[in-house]
């Protein structure tokens, strides 16, 4: 067979999303998910310009091929843009050999290890009695692990805490939906490390005191504290026994990691933003981190990741795949194909999409008493309805960013 047909949808329904879907000569089509959150159009110019025109006529059979011809090819390597668009014609492919098959991508991937994916949600809250409802009403969706994010006394507006402005219908309040926040400017949010450092502990204090000491906790701290904070941090949450503590540092100096590392015994989770297996090679060897955050989107798709996976699996480490709102539900689903079929699955994060978006795209994957299951439809089990993409057009969208109370541009 061959590629006769490749399509970049962009829609729209409560944030963009980019989707490839390849069609071979014989009809069958596979979706691949490309959304790289602010910086969409970039990725659809990538795939539309210099990779569409390379597909056409390929053996879609050819994944491994493919993935080294797109990413060798180029001669200009990695990068997030370059990865997530080599991750969509990656999953699209996967997609296509299930359905050519008849099974489900996670059986060509030597089938299931588990009978189900644990997932955590967000839980957020600017004062500690909002942040115990949003626990409890996770806790009654059947979650069974939670990431806190909190309120600081003095600051205004942080990431990871919902406000009821930014309800877009999804029913309760949440933070990710972005139609509130669209505009031709990102918005602006404020930041104080000494502030955050001082009143984080005690707020996993109180969490531990309300919820006991059973339910694995996680924690966000988005980049914005140096190694020596972070590492403050880090054995100041000691007594509270997170399940991880996430992005301590921005990783692009990795050496900090291992000064991060010196001074806690708290797990840590990065790479989020990582977009090759090299960006955690030294990080995994070394054995600086217990979670790889990295999402099969951003990573260059399930034969990438799951390379960076088996790598990780001789430390140890285990996946935690990134798994906001902004991948959309293809690069979900291919998340649950690859963290089934695993051996060292961790925990996936796991957000929920609007209602809209469930609309857009129709999903085969199961939430039962806390665990996900990407289902058993052949491939990878998402279809995408055109007509209901077509309705919701692409709306520039920045994420926020952060400044400190100088006027300095912080990490946000
Ligand atoms: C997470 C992430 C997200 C990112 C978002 C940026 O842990 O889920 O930090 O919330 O901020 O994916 O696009
Ligand atoms: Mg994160």
């Amino acid at each position: 067979m061959t590629i006769r047909d490749a399509e970049v949808i962009v829609t729209s329904p409560d944030r963009n999303f980019v989707t490839l879907k390849i069609t071979t000569e014989d009809g069958v089509t596979g979706l691949g998910d490309a959304t790289l959150n602010g910086r969409e159009l970039a990725v659809v110019a990538y795939l539309s310009e210099h990779v569409v025109p390379l597909l056409i006529g390929a053996d879609e059979a050819r994944i491994e091929d493919t993935w080294q011809f797109l990413y060798r090819g180029a001669y200009w390597r990695r990068g997030p843009v370059t990865m997530a668009a080599i991750a969509a014609v990656d999953m699209a492919l996967w997609d296509i050999k299930g359905k050519v098959a008849g099974l489900p991508v996670y059986q060509l991937l030597g089938g299931a290890s588990r009978t189900g994916l644990l997932a955590y949600g967000h839980a957020s809250g600017k004062e500690l009695p909002e942040l115990f409802d949003s626990v409890r009403a996770h806790l009654e969706q059947g979650y069974r692990a939670i990431r806190i994010q909190t309120g600081v006394p003095g600051l205004h507006a942080i990431y990871g805490i919902a406000s009821q402005s930014a309800d877009t219908g999804g029913g309760t309040a949440r933070y990710d939906h972005e139609p509130a926040r669209r505009g031709a400017r990102p918005v602006q949010e404020d930041w104080d490390t000494r502030a955050y450092l001082r009143h984080l502990p005690g707020v996993f204090e109180a969490v531990r005191n309300e919820f006991g000491p059973e339910l694995p906790l996680l924690h966000d701290a988005h980049h914005r504290s140096t190694p020596i904070q972070a590492a403050r941090l880090g054995k100041d949450l000691e007594p509270y026994d997170l399940f991880w503590l996430e992005d301590c540092t921005p990783a692009e100096n990795q050496e900090a990691l291992r000064l991060v590392r010196s001074h806690t015994t708290t797990p840590l989770a990065i790479g989020e933003v990582f977009n090759t297996a090299w960006d955690f090679k030294d990080l995994i060897r070394d054995q600086l981190i217990d979670y790889v955050r990295g999402a099969v989107t951003h990573m260059g798709g399930i034969t990438a990741l799951r390379k960076t996976l088996d790598y990780a699996a001789m430390y140890q480490i285990k996946s935690g795949m990134h798994g906001p709102t902004d991948i959309s539900p293809v690069g979900m689903a291919a998340a649950l194909h690859l963290g089934l079929a695993i051996h060292n699955f961790g925990i996936q994060e796991y957000m929920k999409h609007g209602q809209r978006t469930d609309e857009v795209f129709q999903q085969s994957f199961t939430w039962s008493n806390g665990l996900l299951h990407p289902g058993d439809k052949p491939g990878l089990g998402v279809e995408i309805d055109l007509e209901a993409a077509r309705a919701h057009p692409y709306e520039r969208a920045y994420l926020p960013y952060n400044r400190l109370a100088d006027g300095t541009v912080h990490d946000w």
